[in-house]
């Protein structure tokens, strides 16, 4: 078992549900479509799909707010399998669409495909999937963050150009996802001004400050409720009496920081890190902490 850079073994065999809870309803069959360059399609239904040569990987699970499930034991069958049921001219990217009410999708390179050999499974640990975590069909991708795995598939369709997916064109998530390299996200376009001017004012209130780097800085009173702060670096600054409240701090870090009666009230947490930060008096009541690190009590 290897552990990709600041990623840690979540405990006690959990394995959190992330993002969508449950497919959209939709009565009709489940199946799944398979979309080739020339447009023309062809589909399994589960029990097609359970005929095909399916087999049993334990994949490691690595999920971008930092916690990471070993071994998990997958059945389904393998991507390239189905791909191969597809003719004509060889495809560049491979789309994957989810039965979901915000139509969740992610996308890969087929060259991340060959390298990755992902699977489209219905079975995690010799049970059937459930529903909350992709059931009754899912991709599942190893060796990439686990916001690869599309739950719910029930698309794939190659393009002759990428299609960014869900989290990659909201949210700013890395496009390669690879955890070994630290692919977890794009920095936003902050010009230098501005920057320079928000640091001064010690105003974030509202703004989408993701990845930005404000570590050893004097932040004292810091305002920056509802903002976006995901993979923001605080590492070592003065932020004593900060307002978070409502902020998006997800894998930010704070390692060091002073943080003495700052406020997180309902502010998103996972996968930040408060490694030796002083929390004195701060105001403790996130929305969520999957896999934030904390100082010891
Ligand atoms: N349809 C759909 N698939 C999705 C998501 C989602 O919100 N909707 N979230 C992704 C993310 S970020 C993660 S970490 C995993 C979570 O899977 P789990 O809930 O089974 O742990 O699903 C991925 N696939
Ligand atoms: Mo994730």
């Amino acid at each position: 078992m290897s552990l990709p850079p600041r990623q840690h073994w979540i405990r006690g065999g959990a394995w959190p549900v992330v993002g969508e809870t449950s497919p959209r309803r939709d009565h009709t069959p489940w199946r799944l479509e398979l979309i080739d360059l020339q447009r023309h399609s062809v589909h399994w239904s589960l029990d097609e799909l359970r005929q095909l040569d399916s087999i049993e990987r334990a994949i490691d699970i690595h999920c971008v707010t930092r916690w990471s499930k070993p071994r998990v034991a997958f059945r389904g069958v393998r991507l390239q399998t189905l791909l191969a049921a597809t003719v004509g001219e060889t495809p560049c990217f491979v789309s994957f669409q989810a039965r979901s009410e915000r139509c969740h999708s992610s996308s890969l390179s087929l060259a991340a495909v060959q390298q990755t050999d992902p699977l489209v499974v219905w079975e995690a640990e010799g049970e059937p999937l459930a529903e909350a975590h992709g059931g009754p069909l899912r991709l599942v991708v190893p060796g990439k963050y686990f916001y690869k795995s599309v739950k719910w598939l029930e698309r794939v369709e190659l393009l002759g150009q990428d299609r960014l997916g869900f989290w990659e064109s909201t949210a700013g998530y890395h496009n390669g996802a690879d955890p070994w390299r630290e692919e977890r996200y794009i920095a936003a376009n902050i010009a230098r001004g501005l920057l320079r001017e928000l640091l001064e004012q010690r105003d974030f209130s509202h703004r989408n400050l993701l990845g930005i780097v404000a570590a050893q800085r004097d932040l004292v009173g810091l305002r920056a409720r509802h903002a976006l702060l995901r993979n923001a670096d605080f590492r070592g600054s003065r932020l004593v009496g900060a307002d978070f409240s409502h902020a998006n701090l997800s894998n930010s870090r704070f390692e060091q920081a002073d943080l003495s009666g700052a406020d997180f009230t309902g502010a998103d947490v996972d996968g930040a890190d408060f490694t030796d930060a002083i929390l004195t008096d701060a105001v403790w009541a996130p929305l969520s902490q999957l896999g934030t690190t904390l100082p010891p009590c």
